[in-house]
């Protein structure tokens, strides 16, 4: 039986990929690295440094900075970044999200987050939906490896007391749905079916995500 939704954040409960895009776009320029919206889409569900990396690489600079200066560099990009998660409201939800999480309240259904974001907890504060995941915000900084390997989402399982079977697992990236896979979780890949091949359920957008359908699926 399914006792818990474990969500993604960046994609699935609100679309944070186009401020994180127009952060490190900034950074990119001033380390005279173009980056556009195409090569954007890698970046989704990638750590900070991890994305720092890939920039780089993109920019063919990868051998020119310490670990020290990367980590002043990440640190620039994040102080952009947080001006602009300032402005989100629960406004700002996608659609179809705020009916879900109201029902798995009703059916007192456990509710986790499994982000890679480590202003997931700030991000959820200005959704207005933080009462929601009270103790079960998984700290991306705890982890050994992030997406796609499976801790993330069986700590998210671990943080609501349920066994991974009892889960479905939420996600909008390729490496997020391998994780799920991994942690032997129900996935739901919202995205293209292409994108989102790996996954045992798709929706194409948020819009057509309703708790009975993805229970019906899982418990099928
Ligand atoms: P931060 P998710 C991910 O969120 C984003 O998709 C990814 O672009 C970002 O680099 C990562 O969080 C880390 O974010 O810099 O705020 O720690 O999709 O895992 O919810
Ligand atoms: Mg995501």
């Amino acid at each position: 039986m399914i006792k818990g939704l474990i969500f993604d954040l960046d994609g699935v409960i609100t679309d944070t990929a186009e401020y994180h895009y127009l952060a490190w776009k900034s950074l990119a320029k001033k380390l005279d690295i173009k980056i556009d919206r195409e090569f954007n889409e890698q970046l989704k569900g990638i750590s900070r440094m991890d994305s720092l990396d890939l920039i780089l690489k993109h920019g063919n600079k990868e051998n020119e900075y310490t670990e020290e200066d990367k980590l002043k560099l990440a640190a620039q990009k994040n102080e952009e970044y947080q001006t602009y998660i300032e402005k989100i409201t629960s406004d700002d939800l996608l659609p179809g999200i705020e009916l879900l999480l109201k029902e798995a309240k009703e059916k007192e259904m456990g509710m986790a987050l499994a982000s890679a974001s480590k202003n997931g907890p700030k991000i959820i504060k200005q959704l207005g939906i933080d009462d929601l995941f009270k103790g079960t915000v998984v700290d991306p900084a705890s982890l050994k490896a992030g997406k796609p390997a499976p801790e993330i989402f069986l700590k998210g399982a671990e943080l609501l007391g349920i066994e991974p079977n009892e889960c479905i697992g939420l996600e909008d990236a390729e490496a997020g749905v391998e994780s799920i896979n991994a942690a032997g979780i129900f996935s739901v890949g919202v995205g293209s079916k292409s994108a989102m091949a790996k996954a045992d359920y798709i929706v194409e957008s948020t819009k057509e995500l309703t708790l009975n359908d993805i229970l019906n699926q899982a418990q099928k």
